[in-house]
This record gives C-alpha cells, sequence and structure tokens, in this order.
C-alpha cells in the first residue's frame, strides 16, 4: 500500500497524468542493517529503521550511499521524520538541520540543478524545510523528480544531519529509499530556481575533503 502510494506520488511528480510505472529500486530498507550504506558519527539500526543521532565530536552525522542511477528512473524517495527534545545545551546559534544530497562521487557536485544550494532537500528542528519544484513531500515521504538523470550515472545520496548545542538533542530516522522507474511519454521540460547560499553541509564536506 506504502508502495502504492509511492507510485501515484512519483507519477503526479512527473508529470504524468496515466501513471506508467513499472517497478522500484530499493536503496535501503535497513530490515536487515546498513547494507551498502557508509556512515560518519553516530548512526544505528532501530527497528528497521536507519537512526542519525547528533555528532557529540563534530558537526555533522552522514548516512549515504554510492549507486548507479538504473534505467527510465523517474523518482528518488524516501520516509524521513525528525525530532528533537530539549538537552539543556545552548549557545550554538543555529538549529539542528537535516540536509539530503544527491551529489556526483569525487567531486561532490549536485547532480541536479541546484543553483546555490548542494541539498535537494533541508529541515530543522523548528519545522521549517526548504526544497525546490523538483521535489514534492507528502507526510513523512519526500520524493525527488530524478527522470532528467541519464541511466547509469553514478551518484551518492547523502542525509546529513548537522548538530550543535543549540538546546536540543535531534534525532532523525530515514527509510524506505527507493527509486520509482517507468516510461515517461512526453518529454518533461524541468526548470525551477533554487536560491539560497551554499548549504552548510557542502561546506563542511569539502573542508573535510581538503583536511
Ligand atoms: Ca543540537
Amino acid at each position: 500500500m506504502k508502495l502504492l502510494m509511492t507510485c501515484v506520488l512519483a507519477a503526479m511528480l512527473a508529470g504524468l497524468t496515466v501513471p506508467a510505472i513499472a517497478n522500484s529500486v530499493a536503496l535501503g530498507d535497513f530490515q536487515t542493517g546498513l547494507g551498502d550504506w557508509m556512515t560518519d558519527g553516530p548512526v544505528s539500526i532501530s527497528s528497521g529503521v536507519a537512526v542519525l543521532e547528533e555528532n557529540p565530536s563534530g558537526l555533522m552525522t552522514s548516512l549515504w550511499l554510492e549507486f548507479a542511477m538504473p534505467a527510465q528512473a523517474l523518482s528518488l524517495s524516501f520516509h524521513s521524520a525528525l525530532t528533537a527534545s530539549p538537552d539543556g545545551s545552548g549557545g550554538f546559534p543555529l538549529p539542528d538541520t537535516l540536509q539530503v544530497s544527491l551529489l556526483r562521487p569525487g567531486t561532490y557536485e549536485p547532480i541536479l540543478s541546484t543553483a546555490g544550494f548542494s541539498d535537494f532537500y533541508g529541515l530543522d528542528n523548528t519545522g521549517d524545510s526548504r526544497f525546490g519544484p523538483l521535489v514534492m513531500v507528502a507526510d513523512t515521504e519526500i520524493l525527488l523528480n530524478v527522470s532528467s538523470v541519464p541511466s547509469g550515472t553514478e551518484a551518492v545520496l547523502f542525509f546529513d544531519l548537522l548538530g550543535g548545542g543549540d538546546g536540543m538533542a535531534t534525532r532523525v530516522e530515514v527509510d524506505d529509499v527507493i527509486i520509482m522507474t517507468g516510461v515517461i511519454p512526453e518529454p518533461l521540460t524541468l526548470s525551477g530556481v533554487w536560491l539560497g547560499v551554499l548549504s552548510i553541509a557542502g561546506y563542511l564536506r569539502r573542508r573535510r575533503r581538503h583536511e
């Protein structure tokens, strides 16, 4: 049922009036652990869900997977939940934030045009979210339109939790990472302007590379 809903949402996102989705590729259901996913900082599996908690020895906790884009990919989607509880900390001016990015391996450049940002979805622990026209959010499900990404494109999907002493202990759950595939009847015209500044995750990652 959950997968059917994802099919419908993926079709809407791709601008299809008649859903023509044939299949899905599972990237992460976390039922039997992390599989090929990589981590940095406190990431655990709890009841088949990946859980990111704030990194006490750094600003960022990361969960990522490198993969090749399947043929006829329409959407990349996942379920995520962010919860925060007071932890008595203070002094850090920015709220804890989840940033999700689809980047090229090695260079960490965004695969899709997200001018000014390296992430395609951001959510902080005050409830503010940020995403562009290639993204659809339905309750806890987030879908990214990847129909313009050529088959076989090497990609890395990053989930980054940016923490700090903002007074809250923040926890992020990630599950059901899948790519819906199918045939698109008409060529899609994808456009969108993502306003803003370079994301903090992108900055930190590049800085970490050069250290
Ligand atoms: Ca915090």
